[in-house]
Parts: structure tokens; C-alpha cells; sequence
């Protein structure tokens, strides 16, 4: 039974990326949450020391942690971040087997308590993944989205604005394609101050910054050793719910599924995305040259062979 207005939100997965989101969530005053994991203890445990944070902080959103899918019934987004995490040296695509079984696992439930929810998935291999709670759901294209592209997009933002020392505020940028190595940011519609990148720095400078963008993730565990990044991730997500959650039709890079636009089809790639109370409200598409269509191409067809594999 709903006793509040207030929006729901379910995060699966209380490991460092759901639990970050479960709090940047309720910090911003966007839900109340329900944290959901495998492992007995951990979602009532955090989801109890965030709650006990409530009166400090200021929020008056409810945070539940549960193992048990009725309490996650009639939520408005799910984010499912459950899944098995990078260790070094491990790539992206290591991962794909174990995880289809988990956010297979987990989505079945999940639509059953909530048929009306949009699905925000986050766990890698993350186009693949999107496809498998897709299918799994059997929801509409626009309630399943997956998040890879805000936080490719915040990283490479955070290097340009570091590069030219301006502020985080007045840089944009675009990067489409798949998650992971086969990403393509376009330095054409990346702006400071609205004016286009190449206009600011060199080439080269450019290209030392996409490879690092390209790369930001393996920096990251490269550091921390035992687990991938957190922190960023956890923003990307919550920026995309805000915009769904609030109707607010964001313009986000996002991973959905296209169904001929730009030129492909059946297959979840990044492109920029209108978020807003309807899920994915419209795909923008905009105008490529032949070695960014290419490269998005690619982007596409590294997604497809593991779609191909688990047979989407
Ligand atoms: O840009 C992106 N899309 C990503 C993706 C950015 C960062 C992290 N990305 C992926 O998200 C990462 O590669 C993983 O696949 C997921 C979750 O990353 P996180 O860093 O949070 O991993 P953790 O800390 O290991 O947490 C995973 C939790 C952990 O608590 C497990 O017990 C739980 O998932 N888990 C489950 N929960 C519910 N149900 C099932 N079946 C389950 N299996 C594991």
C-alpha cells in the first residue's frame, strides 16, 4: 500500500553503484527507494544507515532495504545495477554470461510487481544487457533504457574542462555507440560556451582526451583493483532518473533501442535520447560524417556478435 505522493524508485543491486544511486536519490529529494539484493543483510543494512542520515541531511524520502519483490511493487523506475563487477584485467565482455543470468533473473520479478515501470539498466555488458531486460519485460522500446552515455559524456565533459580550466557548467559534449572501447564521442557537438571543440584546442588534444574518455573505465579500476568506478556512474543514473521521473525531456546520450534510426536495427546503441515520463519519448538523430557513421557502425556491430551470442 502507497501511504505518500511521492515517487518509488527501485534500485537492484546494493553493491557501490545502487547504493550510490540510492543516495544521491534520495539526497536530491526525487523518491523514496527500495534497495534490493541477493545478499542477506547488505540492502537492510544500507538502506537503514542512509535513513538514519535523513534527519541530518534534510530528506524525507523512505528508503527500504529488502531481498523480498513484493516490497518493490508498483514503482515508478527500476534501476538494476545487479550483476558481477569488473575486476582488473578482466574486460567488459567477460562479464556477459553471468549477468544475463542475473538481470534476467531479476527482471522477471521485478515486471511482475511493477508493470508500469521504466527500466533503467546499468549493469555491463551494458547494450546487452538493456536488450535482455527488453526482451525479459517484454516492455514497450521506450520504458527500457540503458545508462552508459551520461556518464561517457560526464567523463570526457571533466577532462575538457580540466584541460581549458573552465567551468564543468559550460562544457557539453556527445558520445554515442556502444559502452566500452567501441564508443564515439564526437568532438563536433561538444561545446564550451557553445562553441565546438575543435575551434578551442588542437587535434591532437582532442584525441588525448578521447582516448582517455575511451578508457575512463579501466582508469578507474586500474586504481581501485577490487571493484569498477562508482561515483560517476551513480550521477549518470540519477540524472536520467530526474529527467524521467520529473517529465523534465532531457536530451541524454542513452542507450535504446533503435529500430532503424540511424540506419540500425534491433540493437540498444547509444544516441542522444529524450527522457521524460514516457521513458524514451524520441531518438534524435543527427547529422553524421562517413567516419562517424562508421565508427558507430562498429560500435553497433561489437554490440550485435554478443546479442548474436546469447541470442536476443
Ligand atoms: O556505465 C555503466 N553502465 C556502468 C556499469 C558503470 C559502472 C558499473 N557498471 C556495472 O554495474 C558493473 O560492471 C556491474 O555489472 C554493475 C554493478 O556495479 P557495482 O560496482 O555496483 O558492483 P557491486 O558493488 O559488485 O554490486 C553488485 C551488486 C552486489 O551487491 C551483488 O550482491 C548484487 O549486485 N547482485 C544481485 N542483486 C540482486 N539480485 C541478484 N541476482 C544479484 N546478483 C548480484
Amino acid at each position: 500500500m502507497r501511504k505518500s505522493m511521492r515517487s518509488k524508485v527501485t534500485v537492484v543491486g546494493a553493491g557501490n553503484v545502487g547504493a550510490s544511486a540510492a543516495q544521491r536519490i534520495v539526497e536530491k529529494h526525487l523518491a523514496d527507494v527500495v534497495l534490493i539484493d541477493v545478499v542477506e543483510g547488505i540492502p537492510e543494512g544500507k538502506a537503514l544507515d542512509l535513513w538514519e542520515s535523513a534527519p541530518v541531511e534534510g530528506f524525507d524520502c523512505r528508503l527500504t532495504g529488502t531481498r523480498d519483490y513484493a516490497e518493490t511493487a508498483g514503482s515508478d523506475v527500476v534501476v538494476i545495477t545487479a550483476g558481477l563487477a569488473r575486476k582488473p584485467g578482466m574486460s567488459r565482455d567477460d562479464l556477459l554470461l553471468k549477468n544475463y543470468e542475473i538481470v534476467k533473473g531479476v527482471t522477471e520479478p521485478i515486471v511482475r510487481h511493477s508493470p508500469k515501470a521504466i527500466l533503467v539498466v546499468v549493469t555491463n555488458p551494458l547494450d546487452v544487457m538493456a536488450q535482455t531486460a527488453l526482451r525479459v519485460s517484454g516492455f514497450p522500446k521506450q520504458r527500457v533504457v540503458g545508462m552508459a552515455g551520461v556518464l561517457d559524456s560526464a567523463r570526457f565533459r571533466s577532462f575538457i574542462a580540466e584541460e581549458l580550466d573552465v567551468s564543468v557548467e559550460n562544457v557539453h559534449a556527445m558520445v554515442l555507440g556502444g559502452h566500452g572501447d567501441t564508443m564515439v564521442p564526437l568532438p563536433r557537438y561538444s561545446t564550451v560556451a557553445g562553441i565546438p571543440l575543435p575551434e578551442l584546442m588542437p587535434k591532437a588534444t582532442i584525441e588525448r582526451l578521447v582516448e582517455r574518455t575511451r578508457n575512463g573505465g579501466a582508469e578507474i579500476v586500474a586504481y581501485l583493483k577490487t571493484g569498477s568506478a562508482y561515483y560517476a556512474p551513480s550521477s549518470a543514473i540519477v540524472e536520467m532518473v530526474d529527467s524521467l521521473l520529473r517529465d523534465r525531456k532531457k536530451i541524454l546520450p542513452c542507450a535504446a533501442y533503435l529500430e532503424g534510426e540511424y540506419g540500425i536495427r534491433g540493437l540498444f546503441v547509444g544516441v542522444p535520447a529524450k527522457l521524460g515520463r514516457q521513458g524514451v519519448e524520441s531518438i534524435l538523430e543527427i547529422p553524421l560524417t562517413e567516419p562517424e557513421k562508421a565508427a558507430l557502425n562498429g560500435s553497433a556491430a561489437a554490440v550485435k556478435e554478443l546479442v548474436d551470442k546469447l541470442k536476443l
